[in-house]
């Protein structure tokens, strides 16, 4: 077994429902044991910014799949969830699964890239992560928490479904 870090991502049709959905979906793996799921969080969009807030979470499981068949695992979840491939890779989506973390492995495929390739300047990314496994280093030897202070916060808040209250996460 491995441990394995997933990204989860939802700005559109309903993010809570699509990460519970998703998450059980993970649950569900073979080969897989589900530990835990971070906080959800509520980030700015990156990239076109003229779209609703994402829904950020991370999970941590165990797993004896290899990371090809964990993708087509992963993808045929957010297929099933209704995720369309747009040709605006930085647009609106029901559901993305990326996979961030495969164990200390360097990974570049065609159809991977692991470590995720934007995982240090993410704060989407980098404070799930904290919350699950704080002590993290990543395969380059660097700790998680360097890369914590040198990422803007970007109002990163914990996700509430009623906008008119933001509860606010510790910084660092
Ligand atoms: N692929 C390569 N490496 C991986 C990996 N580690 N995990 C390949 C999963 N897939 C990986 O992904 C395209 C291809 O990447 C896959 O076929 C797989 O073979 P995709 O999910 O079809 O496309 P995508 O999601 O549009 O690409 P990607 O790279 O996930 O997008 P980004 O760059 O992550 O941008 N703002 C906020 N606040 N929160 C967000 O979650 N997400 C994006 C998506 C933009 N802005 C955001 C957020
Ligand atoms: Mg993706």
């Amino acid at each position: 077994m491995e441990r394995i870090w997933i990204a989860i991502g939802s700005n559109f049709g309903k993010p809570l429902k699509q990460v519970n959905t998703a998450l059980s979906e993970l649950a569900k793996l073979p080969k897989t044991r589900f530990l835990a799921c971070s906080s959800y969080y509520r980030s700015r969009p990156l990239g076109l910014q003229n779209q609703p807030d994402f829904l950020n979470a991370v999970a941590v499981l165990d797993t004896a799949l290899t990371p090809e068949i964990l993708l087509n695992y992963i993808q045929a979840i957010e297929l099933k969830q209704g995720r369309v491939r747009k040709a605006n890779r930085f647009g609106p989506r029901t559901l993305d699964l990326d996979i961030l973390l495969f164990g200390m492995r360097t990974i570049v495929t065609p159809r991977l890239t692991i470590p995720h390739y934007d995982i240090y300047n993410r704060e989407f990314f980098l404070y799930p992560l904290k919350e699950l496994s704080p002590n993290l280093q990543f395969p380059n030897g660097v700790m998680l928490s360097y890369y914590l202070t040198q990422v803007p916060y970007n109002n990163l808040t914990y996700w509430n479904e009623d906008l008119s209250i933001t509860t606010h996460i510790p910084i660092r």
